[in-house]
């Protein structure tokens, strides 16, 4: 066994009146949690510093001005750095990032337990559309505010343990797993904002939380790898977004799961090996694979 202590921590609403600050205290809160009960990385939502803001429609300037983060860490930031360093506890923070250059990801990136930034990821899998939805519930405006992100899907060694990184709609994609798993992958964070009313087409709502747990653990199993994902949930503002935080062992079995839409730290005591187990067996890459039969996925 190589056992490592891992915390999701899911996040309620964060409405529009609440400040950074305000959202800071909760994330330190959860974080000094998630250590108590013995945890050594913590895993936070996507875009958990704000309220899930692509759902108004504004223009670009007004969204970096009041959402996107200029610098990382930054003052507001700073004290869950601070608390990291005093607890020696590594972390995966989703926000908007907004490049030197003047360019808008919807980044994460992947603290270790010295609060040193050693991995970023920006998110590939953009959802939504561009323009005004007149009559439209709510907007889903990834694709107005954020670049696909151009940093692919790495894979970092902290502490012993390889982990990934993906931001919610990359979750729905088998490809986003594998080309972790191929770079030998222990462990896959990623954070979410999934709106329980599809304003595509009309999806029964339980489907949402389905479709999510059935990606998670199909992935999880067949990648061989351990899954944490912490959602954003709850009402922000009136505009609710399920919740299901959960981590998924590589046998595919949820081992820990949120019960609310509330702040709440959930934790396992991974087995890490347990993927090594899969790996050597049934998912044997090196000996079963054959990718010269899956070249139509990369030729088109
Ligand atoms: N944040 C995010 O990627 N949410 C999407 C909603 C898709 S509906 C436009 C998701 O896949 O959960």
């Amino acid at each position: 066994a190589r056992k490592m202590g891992l915390a999701v921590a899911q996040m309620g609403a964060v409405n529009l009146a609440d400040s950074r600050a305000a959202v800071v205290r909760r994330l330190v809160e959860m974080m000094r949690e998630a250590a108590a009960r013995k945890a050594e990385f913590v895993v936070f939502p996507e875009l958990a510093l704000t309220t899930f803001f692509p759902r108004y429609w504004m223009d670009d300037a007004e969204a970096v001005e009041r959402y996107f983060e200029k610098s990382m860490p930054n003052a507001d930031v700073q004290p869950l750095f601070d608390t990291a360093r005093e607890l020696g506890i590594g972390f995966y923070l989703g926000y908007a990032e907004l490049t030197p250059e003047g360019r808008q990801f919807n980044t994460a990136i992947l603290v270790d337990r010295g609060a040193r930034i050693i991995g970023k990821y920006r998110k590939i899998h953009l959802p939504g559309h561009s323009d005004h939805k007149i009559g439209a519930p709510f907007q889903h405006l990834e694709k107005k505010f954020f670049e696909v992100g151009d940093l692919g899907f790495g894979v970092w060694e902290t502490n012993d343990v390889k982990i990934g990184m993906c931001l919610c709609n990359d979750r729905r994609w088998p490809e986003t797993y594998r080309v972790m798993s191929l770079q030998s992958a222990e462990l896959i964070v990623l954070g979410y904002n999934t709106p329980s009313l599809n304003i595509h087409w009309n999806e029964p709502a339980h489907l949402r939380t389905t479709t999510h747990e059935i990606v998670l653990q199909a992935s999880a199993y067949q990648n061989a790898v351990w899954v944490g994902a912490a959602a954003k949930c709850g009402h922000e503002d009136g505009h609710h977004m399920i919740g299901s935080s959960m981590i998924v062992a590589p046998s595919g079995e949820i081992v820990a799961r949120s019960s609310g839409e509330e702040d709440e730290v959930i934790t396992a005591n991974i087995d890490l090996a347990m993927g090594q187990t899969f790996r050597d067996h049934v998912f044997n890459f090196a000996k079963h694979r054959s990718p010269h039969h899956y070249r139509l996925i990369i030729e088109r």
